[in-house]
C-alpha cells in the first residue's frame, strides 16, 4: 500500500492523468470504492499539501491534483441506496471557501448509506442561516478548507441560536484536523474526521433526537 501511495503522489504531481488512473483502479481491484479514497485519494492530497506548504510543488499542482482526484472519486463513489432512512432534516454545505472535494465525499457517502440530505453546494454566512432555517434543518454539516472559513462556523452557529433555531451543527475539513479543539471553539455539536464518521455521527445524533 505504502508504494501504491507514494507512486500515486507521484503520478499527481506529475500531472500524469492515465497513471494516476491505472493505480487507482489497482486500489479499487483490492478494496471497497470508500477504502481506496480513504486510504490512496486522501493521504495523498494530504502529503501533496504539505509538500506545497514546504515549497516543494506548486498551487497549480495542488489545483490539478484536485481536479483529477475529484474525477477518480466521481466515478468511483457507490450510487445512491434506494431505501432512505427515517430521518431528520439535514443539509451540507461549503461554507465561503472554494473547494469541494471532502464535501462532495461526506454527500456520497452519506446518500450511499441511505441518509437524503440538501445538498447546499457553496454558501456563506447569510445565506446559509437563512436557507438553514427556510429548510427547518436538524442537521447542518458544514465542510471547511481554510482556517478563516472555520472561524466563520462560529458566526452561524450563534445566528442560528439567537434565532432560536434546534439544529445540530457537525463539522469537518483539515482545520478541524489540524487542530482537535477547534470544533468546540467554534461552537459546533460534532466533528468529524472522515466520510465513515459523518455517517455514525448523524445516526447517533438521530438517536438522540428521538
Ligand atoms: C486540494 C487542495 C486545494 C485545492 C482545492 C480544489 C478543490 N476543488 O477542492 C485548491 C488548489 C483550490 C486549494 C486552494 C487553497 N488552499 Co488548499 N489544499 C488542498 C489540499 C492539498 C487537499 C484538500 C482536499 O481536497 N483533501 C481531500 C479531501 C477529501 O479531504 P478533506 O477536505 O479534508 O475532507 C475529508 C475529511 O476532512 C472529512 N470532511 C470534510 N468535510 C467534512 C464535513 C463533515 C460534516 C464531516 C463530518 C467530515 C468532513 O471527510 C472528507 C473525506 O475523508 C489541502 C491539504 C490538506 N492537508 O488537507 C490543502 C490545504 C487545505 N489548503 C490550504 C491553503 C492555505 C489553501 C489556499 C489559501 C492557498 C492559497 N494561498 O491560495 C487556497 C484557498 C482557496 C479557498 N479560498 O478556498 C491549507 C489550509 C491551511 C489552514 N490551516 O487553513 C492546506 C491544509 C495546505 C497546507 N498544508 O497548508 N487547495
Amino acid at each position: 500500500m505504502k508504494q501504491l501511495i507514494e507512486q500515486f503522489q507521484q503520478s499527481l504531481a506529475a500531472l500524469d492523468r492515465v497513471k494516476a488512473d491505472a493505480l487507482f483502479q489497482e486500489a479499487l481491484a483490492t478494496m471497497a470504492p470508500i477504502q481506496a479514497v480513504e486510504q490512496l485519494v486522501v493521504p495523498s492530497l494530504e502529503h501533496i499539501g504539505a509538500a506545497w506548504h514546504r515549497g516543494d510543488l506548486a498551487l497549480s499542482q495542488v489545483y490539478m491534483s484536485g481536479r483529477f482526484c475529484e474525477a477518480l472519486v466521481d466515478g468511483a463513489l457507490p450510487p445512491s441506496d434506494p431505501d432512505r432512512k427515517h430521518q431528520p432534516r439535514s443539509a451540507i454545505v461549503v461554507l465561503s471557501d472554494y473547494h469541494d472535494l471532502g464535501k462532495r465525499i461526506v454527500y456520497s457517502i452519506m446518500r450511499a448509506s441511505g441518509f437524503e440530505l440538501f445538498d447546499y453546494g457553496r454558501m456563506d454566512v447569510d445565506q446559509l442561516v437563512e436557507r438553514a432555517i427556510a429548510d427547518q434543518l436538524r442537521v447542518l454539516m458544514i465542510s471547511v478548507l481554510i482556517l478563516p472559513s472555520a472561524l466563520k462556523v462560529k458566526q452561524v452557529c450563534s445566528r442560528l441560536k439567537e434565532r432560536g433555531v434546534d439544529v445540530k451543527v457537525v463539522v469537518g475539513g483539515a482545520p478541524f484536523l489540524f487542530d482537535a479543539q477547534l470544533w468546540q471553539d467554534v461552537g459546533a455539536d460534532a466533528m468529524g474526521s472522515s466520510a465513515s464518521e459523518a455517517v455514525a455521527i448523524v445516526e447517533r445524533l438521530m438517536g438522540a433526537m428521538q
